[in-house]
């Protein structure tokens, strides 16, 4: 057990960006499975659990709106994902991490801005962006140099602090960039401990939040998904009437959604990082 402080931490970001690897890089250890294909075009979430330092980091990973993917996740697929991510924040929350690779800011990076930053989490949580693929760059934080203004002026982005990394320790090229993959796992870690709240965020009421996340969050949702339909609860149900939805509309993605959170028992994976024990949160 740790003694020392524990953080718990969102990191989101599109299928691909490297957060896989920024929490191996965290750990300094091969724990979470990374990937060249963009799979999983859902919000499907998992929980790392490990220690660094003395402290104990609680990292949920979570993929959040994918570019590439628009139309292939049907929204109460995504809003069922999104539902079970926060059902299991029950400890709150301390900092948000966007992950993105370096390169052209894309709408699902502002979207994914939107959608936890300011819509889930109320803009309650201090939120770090972390650019992966930064290895090349001298100095290591460019990126950060040349975008941080047009983040703020253009894109309505601020971010408490962005911090350039590397994440490579392995493949051919991995020797070569030692240093800067200590360095990022420092300023990683520091950038953690600086940014992240004394107090958790902690979601209150679920239900009532439910109520609130999906009048807001609903149209970056439905931008991004198909609709679909089909039968029941009183309570979902009416939300999505209120959303402005026809009877048997409303009905249908009642019944999807709680089916959804049925099925997925509100549940998600947690992997020990020392360990190899794996439960659930129920
Ligand atoms: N060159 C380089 N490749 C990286 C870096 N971080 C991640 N990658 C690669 O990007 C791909 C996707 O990474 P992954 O962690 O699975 O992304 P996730 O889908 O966001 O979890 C993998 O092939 C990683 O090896 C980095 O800092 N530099
Ligand atoms: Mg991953």
């Amino acid at each position: 057990m740790a003694m020392g402080k524990s953080f718990n931490v969102v990191i989101f970001g599109e299928s691909g960006v490297g957060k896989s690897s920024l929490i191996n890089l965290l750990f300094n250890k091969d724990i979470a499975e990374t990937s060249d294909a963009a799979l999983g075009c859902t919000f499907e979430s998992k929980l790392y659990r490990g220690d660094r330092e003395g402290h104990s980091f609680n990292i949920y990973d979570t993929t959040g709106l994918n570019e590439s993917e628009k139309g292939l996740v049907k929204p109460e697929v995504a809003v069922g994902n999104l539902m079970k991510l926060i059902n299991s924040l029950t400890d709150g929350i301390h900092l948000l991490i966007m992950c993105m690779k370096k390169g052209r800011i894309n709408n699902a990076v502002s979207n994914n801005y939107q959608l936890f930053y300011d819509g889930i989490f109320e803009a309650s949580v201090p939120i770090l962006l972390v650019v992966t693929q930064c290895e090349l760059d001298d100095p290591i934080d460019s990126w950060k140099i040349h975008n941080q203004a047009l983040l703020r002026s253009q894109f309505k982005m601020n971010f408490h602090d962005i911090i350039c990394v590397t994440t490579l320790n392995k493949g051919k090229h991995a020797s070569k960039f030692k240093e800067e993959y200590t360095l990022s796992r420092e300023a990683l870690g520091a950038a953690i401990a600086q940014h992240s709240l004394k107090q958790p965020w902690v979601i209150k009421n679920f239900m009532d939040f439910l109520m609130v996340l999906l009048k807001r969050i609903w149209n970056i949702i439905a931008s991004y998904c198909s609709f679909q339909k089909l039968p029941l609860s009183n309570l979902i149900y009416s939300i999505f009437q209120k959303l402005g939805f026809s009877d048997r509309e409303a009905t249908d993605k009642a019944n999807t959604l709680l089916d959804e959170l049925k099925h997925n028992h509100m549940s998600i994976k947690i992997i020990d990082v020392d360990g190899t024990e794996e439960g659930s949160t129920e």
